[in-house]
């Protein structure tokens, strides 16, 4: 399937700070392996990073027509974006949404998502698999 991945805010900055919550790995090392997860399960994968949540908005709208699902981790814009939400719904498109950490067991603030009430899936606390088994969704 033809797959748009979006990553949010901070996630480039991947494996300099924080590694206890997100792994020591680098945003480079993610996007390899989710460049090669998808290869062999046979999808076709377009990566795609923003700090900007208008960025996102635009990108999710262009998707319309073009892919055949998104997975988004929509990093701080979970908590706090309707405008992503609401992209998400007007597309239309399947969504599975994924995070590194288990926001649940996290600060209160990270247990509310809005992208999840567009999501067909959440995964979250898996790290870096948690993109391969969003991938293994659209199988
Ligand atoms: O667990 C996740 O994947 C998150 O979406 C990551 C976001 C956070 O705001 C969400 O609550 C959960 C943060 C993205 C990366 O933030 C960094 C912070 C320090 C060092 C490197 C990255």
């Amino acid at each position: 399937m033809k797959l748009l991945v979006i990553n949010g805010p901070n996630l480039n900055m991947l494996g300099i700070r924080e590694p206890t919550v997100y792994g020591k790995q680098d945003f480079a090392a993610l996007q390899d392996y989710i460049r090669t997860s998808a290869a062999e399960l046979g999808h076709d994968v377009t990566l795609f990073q923003s700090n900007h949540e208008g960025e996102i908005v635009d990108i999710i709208q262009a998707a319309y027509g073009v892919y055949d699902g998104i997975i988004i981790n929509p990093a701080a814009y979970t908590h706090t974006s309707v405008a992503i939400l609401d992209a998400l719904k007007a597309v239309g498109l399947p969504t599975v949404e994924v995070h590194l950490s288990d926001i649940h067991s996290r600060e209160e603030f990270r247990h509310h998502s809005y992208v999840s009430m567009a999501a067909v899936k959440t995964i979250c606390g898996l790290g870096f698999e948690g993109y391969r088994k969003a991938l293994e969704y659209f199988e």
